[in-house]
């Protein structure tokens, strides 16, 4: 991991220690927290020493941020962590976030639509959300993007004067995605014509039919996949 000649990490020991960063929430050199690892990188400086390094943003997101917040999954699941670690894991993220997101916008600028998205009604997980919004808009896209906790109302008042506009629907929570269905039918009311795809860790196709939305996608890729393919 370290060159004992020059101390300097290889690209690997980056992306582990960048990992660790965003795992254990030590968002920038000057944080306090964790206690044990004050006064070193945090996810911010590695974030941009990955950059400098040359490893690709897609690699650093894939390969160390989503790797981390896999790991910080498991282990509030196993209530070995609880919510302020997993609020200081995403505040890390987001951080690191920041840098990457002018590679992932600086897509071809013609705009191929306009897609709206939002997370659904009582959930506030914005992380997959937010890469959702970037990597569409560099798809090309406009993105306009109505935050969390977005209920049907919120998604009506924005199509109104953009009616053309694809809808997006994420949500994290087994809970929260049955929310879907509702604002599926709403808006459906409204504009029967309007697209709508869902997404997120708890939903998959079974469930889009199941709602009766247009497209569902693991990742942001697919989104883009699917976008496409109403213009195509
Ligand atoms: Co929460 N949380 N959380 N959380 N959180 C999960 C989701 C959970 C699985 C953790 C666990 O128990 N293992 C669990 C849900 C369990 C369940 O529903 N079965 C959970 C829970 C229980 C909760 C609370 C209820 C905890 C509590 O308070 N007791 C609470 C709920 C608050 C609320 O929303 N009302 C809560 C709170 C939080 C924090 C605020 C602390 C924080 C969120 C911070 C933020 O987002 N700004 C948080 C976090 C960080 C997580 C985990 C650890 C990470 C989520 C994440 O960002 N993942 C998460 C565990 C996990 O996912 N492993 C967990 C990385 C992100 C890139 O992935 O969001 O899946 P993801 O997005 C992916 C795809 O799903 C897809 O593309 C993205 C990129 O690949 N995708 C789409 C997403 N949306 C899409 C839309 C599309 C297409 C693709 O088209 C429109």
């Amino acid at each position: 991991m370290f060159n004992t000649i020059t101390g300097e990490m290889n690209n690997d020991g980056v992306l582990t220690e960048l990992l660790r960063c965003v795992e254990f929430g030590k968002v920038n050199k000057t944080a306090p927290f964790p206690p044990y690892m004050r006064g070193m990188d945090g996810a911010d400086e590695l974030t941009l020493l990955a950059l400098k390094h040359g490893i690709g943003p897609a690699e650093i997101l894939n390969d160390a941020l989503i790797r981390a917040m896999e790991r910080v999954g498991r282990k509030f699941s196993e209530k070995k962590i609880f919510v302020p670690q997993m609020l200081m894991s995403a505040k890390a993220m987001n951080t690191a976030m920041v840098h990457l997101k002018p590679f992932f916008q600086s897509g071809e600028v013609k705009r191929r639509g306009k897609f709206i998205i939002g997370t659904v009604t009582g959930d506030l997980h914005d992380i997959g959300k937010n890469l959702v919004a970037m990597i569409v808009e560099g798809a090309g896209w406009e993105v306009i993007d109505l935050g969390v906790d977005v209920g049907s109302k919120q998604f009506i008042q924005s199509l109104q004067g953009n009616c053309d506009a694809v809808i997006g629907l994420s949500a994290l929570l087994t809970t929260t995605m049955h929310n879907m269905k509702a604002i599926v039918q709403d808006i459906k009311s409204e504009f029967p014509a309007v697209r709508m795809i869902i997404g997120g860790a708890p939903v998959n196709e079974q469930f889009r039919i199941e709602i009766g939305a247009d497209g569902y996608a693991s990742d942001p890729q697919g989104a883009v996949t699917y976008l496409n393919s109403l213009v195509a």
